[in-house]
């Protein structure tokens, strides 16, 4: 209700069981001395509940190995416990707040967020915004790990053909293709191309965005994923959509990517939707070009303080006659 002080549960999320390179379970830690908490209170104006870390059980590493031996999943276990334990969090966070905002970890972690966000409240559409469209399987996956597989245990299409997981049996299948949409993907996997095409899934690669600029690419993919503009709207955004000249501290960067204003205007477009419902901030490694690794939790939190409304409240001044026009 206009009036009403939005309310914003931040969850830490240090899962790092998704993919190999260590350093990665600081990334909440990393996003939160730059500044994130106070920038959402004193300068988005937001009432911020944040719950800490969660306490991922640090286990053994169990791997799950198909039975003839073409196929390995890393950390399945330990992975699959963590993201159950997150989709709880999520779950409840949303009871009492309006969104609940994720900071990574890897981004396996979607996996929990966005069953847990389900759960909260149906129907979503997501936008996924990545340099990967994380839509590998077991057998299509070159790497095993899991953060380039989330989608596998999440997409409603592919519920019949899911490899039996048992780590991952508690995710029920909870989106369906035409409305999840991938913006900033440039680097993908032939399996995934398959997938892509096979279930028309709405993108917007990265050179489209070249071609066609950002607002008309954001427009044709909001307006794709959630035609009615009625759904709750879970964005999870990996920082390796950003360029890495600019955020170059993740783990798997992909040079060609989005500028900094750019990544701003996705997140801007995401906050005029008045939807959003959930936000992951994913692949921020401190650990990886350790001297820039600032500046890269520091793009992490313009990001997240963007899609809660910061810039369109102070330069959009005609949208939002009440932010102090001259
Ligand atoms: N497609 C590759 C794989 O499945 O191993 C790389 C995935 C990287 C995933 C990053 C986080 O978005
Ligand atoms: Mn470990
Ligand atoms: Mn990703
Ligand atoms: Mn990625």
């Amino acid at each position: 209700l206009p009036g009403d002080v939005v309310k914003v549960g931040v969850l830490g999320v240090p899962m790092h069981f998704g993919q190999g390179k260590p350093g990665v379970r600081n990334g909440p830690k990393a996003i939160r001395d730059a500044g994130l908490l106070q920038r959402l209170s004193d300068h988005v104006g937001l009432e911020v509940n944040d719950y800490g870390d969660l306490d991922i059980a640090h286990g053994a590493h169990v791997d799950d190995v198909s039975k003839d031996g073409n196929w390995t999943i890393k950390n399945s276990r330990a992975c699959g416990t963590a993201n159950k334990k997150l989709a709880d969090a999520v779950y409840n966070t949303l009871q009492t707040n309006d969104i609940c905002v994720n900071l990574g970890g890897d981004h396996s972690m979607a996996v929990g967020s966005i069953f847990g966000h389900s759960q909260a409240r149906p129907n979503l559409s997501v936008l996924w915004v990545d340099a990967h469209p994380d839509l590998n399987n077991p057998t299509t996956s070159p790497s095993g790990n899991i953060h380039g597989m989330p989608l596998h245990f999440l997409l409603k299409d592919l519920e019949n053909k899911r490899t039996p997981i048992s780590d991952f049996d508690w995710c029920k299948s909870c989106v369906s293709s035409p409305n999840i949409g991938f913006i900033a993907i440039r680097d993908i996997d032939p399996g995934e191309i398959a997938i892509m095409k096979r279930y028309n899934i709405p993108h917007c690669s990265i050179r489209e965005i070249d071609r066609n600029g950002i607002a008309h690419c954001m427009e044709k993919i909001l307006d794709m994923i959630n035609p009615s503009g009625n759904r709750p709207l879970h964005v999870s955004f990996d920082i390796d959509s950003v360029d890495p000249g600019i955020a170059p501290s993740t783990g798997t960067p992909v040079r060609g990517g989005l500028s900094y204003r750019e990544a701003m205007y996705v997140t801007e477009e995401v906050a005029r939707t008045g939807s959003l419902s959930a936000f992951d901030l994913v692949e921020v490694n401190p650990e990886l070009d350790p001297k820039r690794a600032e500046a890269t939790a520091e793009v992490a939190v313009d990001v997240i303080t963007h899609a809660l409304g910061l810039s369109i409240r102070d330069t959009d001044y005609r949208r939002f006659p009440h932010s102090g026009e001259p």
